[in-house]
């Protein structure tokens, strides 16, 4: 049976990882389109692919996992069930696993880090081996990698692409970034988004929940900001927002599928929702009107008012309450109705109230002008590779977020004719949103100095979760080999053979994609 499958691969795909690099797949036409493990986005550290070892997934498959691992074991029996329409059984771990699918905890070198992983696929099961639930997770999302399409699995059975898999992450921090602000999201958008993402590796979700336009989270002491600084979005819809138990479940659903959610509030500027809901928050005691269209930089919180850090102080009490990650994002972007001296005053005021609560302050890198402790953590998102001030906080000590504006703005359109998007930082096609280093794009920022990257997606022009996907794809998936992929591996013809393979499962799972002209998509 086995042999008939597919037209086999030529010997060179065989080999074609070769000391750590990824080669290009060969022609779309030879290829059926499941993934082998040349194929995986992110590339992993290493892959020996062997097509006489693939696995053959059924309905009497059965999962075997320790009780420590039963919330990946549970996620993986729901994601194969969604794609085979088996419901596998999870059983007890075997002493010495090999047939079915084994999640084994640790036996990895701990250096390797919680997210690392090694994939064995054979003929007889499959065994997946990690120090933590992290690395079982992007494990998992390997092996969902290596399944067919629903179309191939049809006609040629679930087969698990055989061989061997060895991976771990270049950088610790992987971030995707969703403005619910400007136009308000459900949360079964946002979880559909975190689904999105996650099988990519990306372990943060940071969600932008205050701007002029709209307060999209429940704060109890200061009711108002949701009910009514909440009430509409750019262009005057009926906008909405999150209540606390809406939050937590989705801030859990991340957790489920191991994604950290970075909670924003920005401030002092972009704060007219809460300045409108509020007349107190105002220097003047007048609360301005609601706000639905675009423009940034007209709005201040009032620096010299005691209640101003009465009312960051409560926010931000409710909201470590309500969110278990370690970072809380206070925006300070753009504030360019807050005079120098004010916003400096403004920052340095805030970020103990930060700490206070249990939490890291993130900011954009604006704040550095208030220079943070070094524990801070500054996203850079200017267009250019040299900023003195990231510079010198790299040189301090701070760990650096890399969003640059002109590379990684997943509202930038692709180019001129793009229907949704801006394009003030540039178009970003695929090849421009894969091109670049986060480990050398600024000057004075080396590699050491770099957390991670994060994708923003800002919405003044995205409306549903249509609009998300289709900015999103095929470009988030470029972002996150950047944060996962070895240096090594980085090679944009490999790439696009790569990608060219997602297209026909985010046709099955109806993600709204941009067939970019720079992919080789399979008829
Ligand atoms: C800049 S970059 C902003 C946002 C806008 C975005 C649109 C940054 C920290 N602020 O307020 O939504 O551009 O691309």
């Amino acid at each position: 049976m086995s042999g008939s499958r597919f037209r086999r691969a030529p010997a060179a795909l065989v080999m074609a990882v070769v000391a750590g690099t990824l080669f290009a797949a060969p022609a779309a036409a030879e290829q059926p389109t499941s993934t082998r493990m040349t194929s995986i986005i992110p590339a992993p550290v290493s892959a020996q692919p062997n097509p006489r070892a693939d696995y053959e997934i059924t309905g009497r498959t059965a999962i075997h996992a320790p009780r420590e691992a039963k919330g990946v074991a549970d996620y993986l029996v729901g994601v194969l069930g969604s794609s085979t329409g088996h419901k596998l059984r999870i059983e007890a771990p075997k002493h010495n696993p090999k047939h079915g699918i084994n999640l084994v905890l640790g036996g990895l070198d701990r250096k390797r880090g919680p997210e690392a992983y090694d994939l064995d696929v054979t003929k007889h099961g499959v065994v997946l081996r990690a120090n933590a639930d992290r690395g079982l997770f992007a494990g998992v999302q390997t092996l969902r990698q290596l399944l067919p399409t629903k179309s191939d699995a049809r006609r040629h059975g679930w087969r698990v692409s055989g061989g061997t898999i060895t991976d771990e992450p270049r950088f610790g921090y992987r971030g995707a970034m969703l403005d619910v602000a400007r136009h308000f999201f459900t949360v079964d958008d946002v979880k559909r988004y975190i689904d999105l993402i996650s099988q990519y590796k990306i372990n943060h979700l940071h969600l932008h929940l205050a701007d002029d336009q709209g307060w999209r989270i429940e704060i109890k002491s200061w009711p108002r900001l949701a009910t009514y600084g909440g009430s509409t979005e750019v262009g005057g819809g009926p906008g909405g927002y999150y209540t606390q138990e809406d939050y937590k479940a989705l801030v859990a659903y991340a957790a489920e599928r191991q994604i950290t959610v970075v909670p924003e509030i920005d401030m002092p500027g972009h704060t007219n929702a809460a300045l409108a809901s509020y007349a107190e928050l105002n220097c003047d005691g007048v609360a301005p009107p609601l706000y639905t269209g675009t423009d940034v930089g007209f709005s201040s919180l009032c620096i010299g008012k005691e209640i101003t850090y009465t009312f960051i102080d409560d926010v931000l009490r409710e909201l470590s309450a309500l969110t278990p990650g370690p970072y809380l994002h206070i925006g300070s972007d753009e504030a360019h109705s807050t005079p120098e001296p004010d916003y400096l005053k403004f920052i340095e005021r805030v970020m103990p109230i930060v700490a206070k609560h249990g939490k890291t302050v993130a900011g954009w890198h604006e704040f550095l002008k208030a220079t943070p402790p070094t524990s801070a953590l500054p996203q850079y998102w200017g267009t250019t590779n040299s900023n003195t001030e990231v510079t010198e906080a790299a040189q301090r000590g701070n760990k650096i977020l890399m969003s640059p504006a002109n590379k990684a703005y997943m509202d930038m359109k692709y180019d001129p004719s793009t229907p949704l998007g801006l394009s003030w930082a540039g178009y970003i096609e695929v090849a421009d949103a894969y091109g670049w280093n986060p480990g050398t794009h600024m000057q004075g920022v080396p590699e050491s100095a770099v957390i991670g990257l994060e994708a923003p997606l800002w919405s003044e022009t995205l409306e549903n979760i249509d609009h998300i996907e289709f900015m999103a794809f095929p470009r988030l998936p470029a972002y996150a080999e950047l944060g996962w992929s070895a240096w090594s591996t980085h090679d944009w013809e490999s790439f696009r053979q790569r990608l060219a393979r997602q297209g026909p499962k985010w046709t099955e799972q109806g993600v709204d994609f941009y067939r970019s002209p720079q992919i080789p998509w399979p008829a």
